[in-house]
């Protein structure tokens, strides 16, 4: 594993926990995990259970004992560490958003189908009981054909001005802000439940402009620098329309300056027989209307996922004991695994990876022309 910081925890509990819960067909073995602060690296190697650690990716690369890397690196490290990993006949598995741009992306990807290696992207939101559920109501046409597809992913980490210049905030490591980081999600879930974009045409805002520089990073901030200050180079906010290929409306933003929403991804779907809603917020639970309900009991009802006929629901506890954030990222890595042991099917790949940041660009050019741009264009 590249990375041992946020999402390397969240990938290193992932993998230490699967075995506990879910039958793998082959063991997963916590080879190595690399990070360029020696201290850091090796508290983590301890602390997460990794039998070694590494501070150079390339070593590690290099090493005859490791089967596949998994990245957590900020987004500007994807590709070359990728490459490098499917040089050395590796499989991969990276985090959101593939990659700085879609034409790193489509070299990802050309490269790993080349190599014929396996690889895996980790939006993990489609992993939870949950947007299980909503997918299949809908494949099973229980909400009928669909019309509208809102999302919204709100934060508010950065409201406070005061909050220091962290990676998301710079083009040149993140690729964009809001919008790639977050948008990324919402886009790759309505991909995943109703279908492709058709076209999209967006707006963004930077609010806050320049900001303390960080001097120690922890989680999505950390210590702010008292004297010296960095212009923000991307987006704080990014809202789009889109039309889907199957007709639906499409309305989505991201912002991180959502004051009191903490992580409200959310989607609501409506389609000719009844509606669908989820709330990242309330993980556990997805709220559906069906118009066939008898008129004097109408209404959303709060369906909890967490019975054992809800995928993955199960392998945790009796009904009702509800499942947290990180156990999407355990539900992905238990089928990345399997997907890797026995050739089990496996989405979503760098192929979806592509496909969002075909999205994600689409949205940025029409900011850039002011008018609708096809997302088969991209
Ligand atoms: C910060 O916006 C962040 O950590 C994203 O980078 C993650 O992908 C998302 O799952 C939670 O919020």
């Amino acid at each position: 594993m590249v990375g041992y910081k946020f999402m390397g925890k969240a990938h290193s509990h992932a993998y230490k926990d699967v075995g506990m819960f879910f039958d793998l067909a082959a063991n997963v073995v916590m080879k190595a995990i690399c990070g360029r602060d020696e201290q850091g690296v090796k508290e983590a190697a301890e602390r997460y259970g990794w039998e070694s650690y590494e501070t150079d990716w390339r070593k590690m690369i290099a090493r005859e004992d490791i089967d596949f890397i998994d990245i957590n690196a900020p987004s500007d490290a994807h590709k070359e560490i990728a490459l490098a990993a499917i040089a050395a006949g590796k499989n991969v598995f990276c985090e959101k958003p593939l990659a700085l741009n879609l034409v790193d992306g489509r070299e990802m990807l050309a490269a790993a189908e080349k190599a014929g290696i396996k690889h895996g992207i980790c939006f993990n939101y489609r992993f939870l009981p949950a947007v299980q559920l909503a997918k299949q109501l809908i494949d099973e046409g229980q909400i009928g054909e669909i019309y509208h597809y809102r999302a919204t992913y709100l934060q508010d980490w950065l409201v406070d001005p005061k909050t220091p210049l962290a990676w998301r905030l710079k083009k040149e490591v993140a690729g964009s802000g809001a919008h790639g980081d977050i948008n990324a999600h919402s886009i790759d879930l309505a991909r995943f439940l109703i279908g492709e974009f058709d076209r999209v045409v967006g707006h963004s805002r930077t609010f806050v402009k320049e900001r303390p520089i960080l001097t120690s990073s922890s989680g999505l901030s950390g210590i702010a620098s008292e004297t010296e200050r960095g212009e923000v180079t991307v987006d704080d906010a990014t809202g789009f329309l889109a039309d889907f290929k199957n007709g639906a409306m499409g309305v989505f933003v991201a912002s991180r300056f959502a004051a009191g929403r903490k992580n409200h991804n959310t989607f609501e779907i409506h389609g000719s027989k009844g509606s669908i809603r989820w709330d990242l917020e309330k993980l556990n639970e997805l709220e559906v209307y069906f118009r066939e309900d008898e008129p004097n009991v109408a209404g959303f009802r709060r369906i909890f996922a967490t019975e054992p006929t809800h995928k993955y629901a199960g392998n945790w506890w009796p009904t009702g004991h509800i499942i947290g954030y990180e156990h999407a990222f355990v539900h992905i890595i238990y089928e990345f695994l399997q997907h890797l042991a026995t050739d089990s099917p496996f989405t979503p790949t760098f192929r979806d990876g592509v496909k969002c940041q075909e999205v994600l660009e689409a949205v940025e050019r029409s900011i850039e022309q002011g008018s609708w741009v096809n997302v088969d264009d991209m």
